[in-house]
């Protein structure tokens, strides 16, 4: 990586809001604590349209200074996208480091991505970022002992050698990816041919995706209270019912105004989505803020090629809601399209493993009225997990899946 890990600094937060705008700061709160760094100040304000030096009229900029100098704090963090000669303007005025939503957004991804491919996407994404903010006179490797490095030729500026060698670095990290992408690719042929339906979670940060997939498959997936918990997808076999599995897939969460870098260096991740036969849309039915996190979602998921895939929209965190129990909710073709669960408690499960197995089996829906399923997808009838493919799981290279010999011998 580049720049030094931001974890453990402090920082003056910066959120004005337009009429049209989140009035809400809590995401970028949220967002902060996530990538380990301590909110020290927060400046809010309204501005119809932001100024086109610093973003801010002279006014808030003097009380960012102020806060930023009596807190002495390590960087200023604005909610909002910033041109680069804005973010530069900023650095200079301030003298302190500046991120824009995009940056801290980055900063987290850079801190979770475990894999090999994760890490070259982020890495991917966070040059592509720095490609766009080198101007001469300023830059972001010029503050770290003197750029990337190397000496150029004669009368190569260290401007050129920076841009030579981050586009160098571009270049290579991308032929690595599709390399990778490649592979993947193929897993998911190959899945294709094994003719297990695919069902993918998706859905704003934080709604419960990861519980939801460790419920479904009792699996041990890191679920945690803090936005972007999960980096890399993962593929688990998860039998619905007796007669019924599917292969669910876990992967990144959404965000309002997700950086563009990401999106395009996350597009071969993204892709399980784009290629699922369903989508799960997981929503959290406890944040007043999910109808705009619900349209998010939708749209990322139009950007991304996913948005013609069916859905069936879970609404989550029933538990959270007084008075709210378990329920289907179906459109005016008499199909599933909502279910209200408690991924936590397992309230609702029943309806999800019963409306999967009329979706993908034909089977006729049984209409459980209370948490009780029909009998075919009683937790009863569905094979023990000894019984069970453990694992379909997806590395760098491999497709792993674990199972019995047994199974593997009905297979041959
Ligand atoms: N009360 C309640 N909390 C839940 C429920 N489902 C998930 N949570 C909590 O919500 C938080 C986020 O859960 P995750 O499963 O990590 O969410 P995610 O969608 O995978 O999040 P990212 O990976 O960050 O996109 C955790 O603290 C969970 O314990 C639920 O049904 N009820
Ligand atoms: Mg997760």
């Amino acid at each position: 990586m580049l720049e030094r890990p931001v974890t453990g600094k402090s920082a003056v937060l910066v959120h004005l809001f337009s009429q049209d705008d989140r009035s809400d700061f809590s995401e970028l709160k949220e967002l902060v604590q996530s990538a380990g760094i301590s909110a020290v100040a927060l400046i809010t304000g309204r501005r119809r349209l932001p100024n086109a030096r610093f973003f801010l009229g002279a006014g808030k900029l003097e009380e960012l200074r102020q806060a930023v100098v009596r807190e002495n704090a390590d960087i200023a963090i604005f909610d909002h996208g910033l041109t680069p000669s804005q973010e530069r303007n900023l650095e200079h005025a301030l003298d302190r480091q500046v991120f824009d939503r995009t940056r801290l957004i980055l900063e987290i991804f850079a801190q979770r991505a475990r894999s090999y491919e994760g890490k070259l996407q982020v890495e991917l994404a966070r040059l592509k970022h720095l490609s766009t903010r080198l101007v001469r006179g300023w830059t972001h490797l010029e503050r770290q002992q003197g750029g990337i490095g190397l000496r150029g030729g004669p009368g190569e500026t260290q401007l050129e050698i920076d841009k030579r060698l981050l586009d160098q670095k571009i270049r290579h990290l991308q032929k690595s990816l599709d390399k990778v992408a490649k592979q993947r690719n193929q897993g998911r042929n190959a899945r294709k041919r094994a003719r297990a339906p695919v069902v993918s979670l998706v859905g704003y940060t934080n709604a419960g995706k990861s519980t939801l997939f460790n419920a479904l498959t009792r699996a041990d997936v890191y679920a945690a209270d803090q936005l972007f918990a999960t980096l890399d997808p993962t593929l688990r076999q998860c039998f619905v019912s007796s007669q019924l599995s599917v292969v669910l897939v876990d992967t990144v969460g959404f965000i309002g105004n997700l950086p563009h870098e990401l999106i395009a260096a996350f597009r071969s991740t993204l892709q399980e989505s784009c290629e699922a036969d369903l989508l799960l849309h997981v929503i959290d039915a406890g944040d007043d803020r999910h109808p705009d996190m619900k349209d998010q979602v939708d749209r990322i998921l139009a950007e991304i090629g996913a948005g013609h895939v069916r859905q069936i929209q879970i609404y989550n965190k029933i538990d959270k809601l007084e008075e709210v129990h378990s329920k289907i909710e179906r459109n005016g073709q008499g199909e599933i399209d909502k279910i209200w669960l408690s991924a936590k408690t397992g309230e609702g499960l029943a309806f999800l493993r019963c409306a999967l197995g009329a979706r993908f089996s034909g089977q006729t829906f049984c209409e459980p009225t209370s948490d009780t399923p029909c009998g075919a997808c009683s937790p009863a009838r569905i094979p023990p997990a000894h019984d069970l493919p453990a694992r379909v799981a997806e590395d760098d290279r491999t497709l792993t899946i674990e199972t019995s010999e047994s199974r593997l011998n009905s297979l041959a």
